[in-house]
């Protein structure tokens, strides 16, 4: 095995813009790749689904096998691919405009599901691959070529959403801090069930009013309490950078997952299906 296939990294010239967090994000997920896969599990056995996006272009630069899906249908991309085989571990990358926009009604149901699969979305609060419109994260008053007077609606708040939707394990990072995230990632990964996470990103070349909000972000220690998880979330609602940004684990709980209930994925999983003369 190269070099290149043991650090999970390929050799595609990478082409986001310099300095571009996504780059640390990359590297947080390798990181935790890297330690997940020195126990039982096999590179081959980890696979993800992208959307279509700045982020998404992970897939290119990260040696694990999967599908360069659709904008908005990450989530049920992962999903096909966990009930064809249970025992892969499926990632999805995705953006803020990719997954509270078109992909949203997947995100409500992906949490009702537990499917055990993780959720990776890089939150730039902004369409940025195609120029910077807003998404539903992006702040009031942000100008744009489509929005000249400025956006007026509420951003939304992912992290209450999640919790709302009964999602087991939710987090927030800041992909600056790449240790952190490769902490974190590895943890939501472990978890069995639904893992939605989170990760603060700023674009260098579209919103860079809501940029540099290092000096809110704290760490908190992981958390299974709801109520605290909330008022946890009501910290930032993503509209000014003002108020405190919490990151880590906001809230896990165990509940039963989707291939726990469904008699036919239960003999799948016996099965132990894999990937025969690999
Ligand atoms: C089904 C579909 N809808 C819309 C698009 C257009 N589109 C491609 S990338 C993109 C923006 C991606 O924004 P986001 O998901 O926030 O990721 P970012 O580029 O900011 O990382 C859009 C709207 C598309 N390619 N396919
Ligand atoms: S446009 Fe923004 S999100 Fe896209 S690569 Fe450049 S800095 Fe990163």
């Amino acid at each position: 095995m190269s070099w290149f296939k043991k650090e999970f990294g390929t050799k595609q010239p990478i082409t986001w813009c310099p300095g571009c967090p996504n780059h640390m994000t990359l590297e947080a997920v390798k990181k935790a790749l890297k330690k997940i896969v020195k126990g039982k599990i096999k590179q081959k056995d980890v696979v993800m689904a992208t959307g279509i996006g700045c982020h998404p272009k992970i897939f290119d630069y990260l040696n694990i096998g999967g599908i360069y899906g659709l904008h908005g249908r990450v989530l049920p991309t992962c999903l096909g691919m966990k009930l064809g085989n249970p025992n892969l571990i499926v990632l999805g990358f995705a953006g803020d405009g990719d997954t509270y926009a078109e992909g949203m009604g997947h995100f409500i149901h992906a949490g009702r599901y537990n499917c055990d699969m993780t959720l990776f979305v890089s939150d730039n609060q902004s369409f940025s691959l195609t120029t910077g419109q807003p998404t539903p994260t992006t702040q009031q008053g942000y100008k744009s070529k489509v929005n000249p007077f400025g956006e007026f609606n509420q951003p939304l708040n992912p992290i209450k959403l999640a919790l709302a939707s009964g999602v087991s394990f939710v987090a927030r990072v800041n992909a600056r801090d790449i240790q952190h995230t490769a902490e974190i990632l590895e943890k939501a990964i472990k978890h069995k069930g639904f893992s939605f996470i989170e990760i603060i990103q700023d674009c260098l070349i579209f919103n860079k009013d809501i940029n540099n909000k290092d000096n809110l972000m704290y760490k908190i220690k992981d958390n299974d309490d709801k109520k605290k998880a909330e008022a946890l979330a009501d910290q930032w609602n993503y509209n000014t950078k003002e108020g405190k940004i919490p990151i880590g684990v906001i809230y896990k709980i165990e509940k039963p997952i989707l291939s726990d209930e469904w008699p036919q994925l239960i003999k799948l999983k016996e099965k132990s299906i894999g990937w025969k003369g690999l």
